[in-house]
């Protein structure tokens, strides 16, 4: 099987599992795992700011984050498409009591106009317009990188208003190698970002939130009550902090490899691909006569695994387990499928 659906499905390295038997353990809630605790802050120091909590998943540190920046009843604006809107359960209406405000966007970007439109100035009738959520890179939009100035903007009108901005970066290593940028740079005016270990890091388990003291410390109560608090924490911290230290740079491979897969899924007539940057491709596959659900049957039965986005467009993503070889081997088998 050539499994194209998730980075998700990256498995830890051999490194990862003995950096688990080495190492110092200790409760966690209780502040005393010194392998969380060396994540947390190599975690806070590559995003260039004060702190880092430990969370279980990217979910969960989007859910926190929304918890701790907002009170019931706030606003939250977000693109329309985004992760924590489509999918995540409903987590930050059902559990943080917060409403989303969704702004169409470019290729994920907020446009900043049609933010400065959105924030409506205090008014009785309003909830209170509290936190802006950029998405970067954007999973729906085909794994596209917002760039710095659209960071910056969106960033500079929230804060002229007084409101917090925090960045979905389950993916934000894949957006810092797409523009050949320090991280910290990328995320430099934003508030707080979670990022993910556990996608094309491939770390088994694990995401972090990243912003200053006071909101982590914060963050770290609202994780406790979600039950968030663990224990022996350092089985999950020991293979994040190889993930941290030695898988970023080689996600260029898996951009490689997507750019590649982008190229010869152009050469069949029937699929209109989308624009790739990192490493998501999709593919609009109205024309073959297929919806997705049939689409990715056929795919199956010839050896590919790929994910539905909607009726008639199909994800595929590359990782660690993806090589070159069998990318073109995906293409071809594609290829041959819909001649
Ligand atoms: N995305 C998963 C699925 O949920 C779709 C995937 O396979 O891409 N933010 C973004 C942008 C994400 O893509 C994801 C996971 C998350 C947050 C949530 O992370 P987890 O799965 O760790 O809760």
């Amino acid at each position: 099987m050539i499994d194209l659906r998730s980075d998700t499905v990256t498995l830890p390295t051999k490194e990862m599992l003995e950096a688990i038997l080495d190492a110092k353990l200790g409760d966690d809630v209780s502040r005393e795992d010194e392998t969380v605790l060396e994540l947390e802050e190599k975690a806070a120091k590559k995003m260039g700011k004060e702190a880092a909590l430990l969370v279980t998943s990217g979910t969960q540190g989007n859910l926190v984050s929304v918890m701790t920046h907002t009170n019931k009843g706030d606003e939250v604006f977000m693109e329309s498409e985004s992760h924590v809107y489509y999918y995540e359960v409903g987590g930050m209406s059902a559990i943080a009591g917060v409403i989303p405000h969704l702004i169409p966007g470019n290729r994920g970007q907020i446009p900043p106009e049609k933010l400065e439109e959105a924030i409506r100035p205090p008014d009785i009738h309003y909830p209170n317009p509290r936190l802006v959520i950029i998405e970067n890179t954007h999973n729906r939009a085909g794994g596209a990188v917002i760039p710095p100035e659209n960071m910056k903007a969106i960033s500079d009108i929230s804060h002229d208003k007084g409101l917090s901005v925090h960045v979905d970066g389950a993916r934000i290593f894949n957006a810092a190698i797409a523009l050949n940028m320090d991280v910290s740079k990328l995320v430099e005016p934003v508030d707080t970002i979670m990022f993910c270990l556990s996608k094309g890091l491939s770390a088994p388990i694990g995401s972090l939130v990243v912003g200053n003291e006071e909101f982590i410390e914060k963050a770290r109560k609202n994780r406790k009550m979600i039950g968030g608090g663990m224990r022996q924490a350092g089985v999950i911290a020991a293979p994040g902090l190889v993930a941290l230290e030695k898988m970023v740079d080689r996600l260029k491979e898996d951009h490689d490899n997507a750019k590649k897969l982008e190229k010869h899924l152009r050469e069949i007539p029937s699929l209109n691909v989308w624009p790739v940057e990192t490493n998501i491709v999709l593919i609009d596959i109205s024309n073959t006569g297929y919806d997705s659900t049939q689409f990715l049957l056929e795919l199956e039965k010839r050896g590919i695994k790929a994910v539905p986005f909607a009726r008639h467009l199909v994800r595929f993503t590359t990782h660690r387990h993806i090589t070159e070889k069998d990318v073109d081997e995906a293409a071809a088998i594609i290829k041959e499928f819909l001649k």
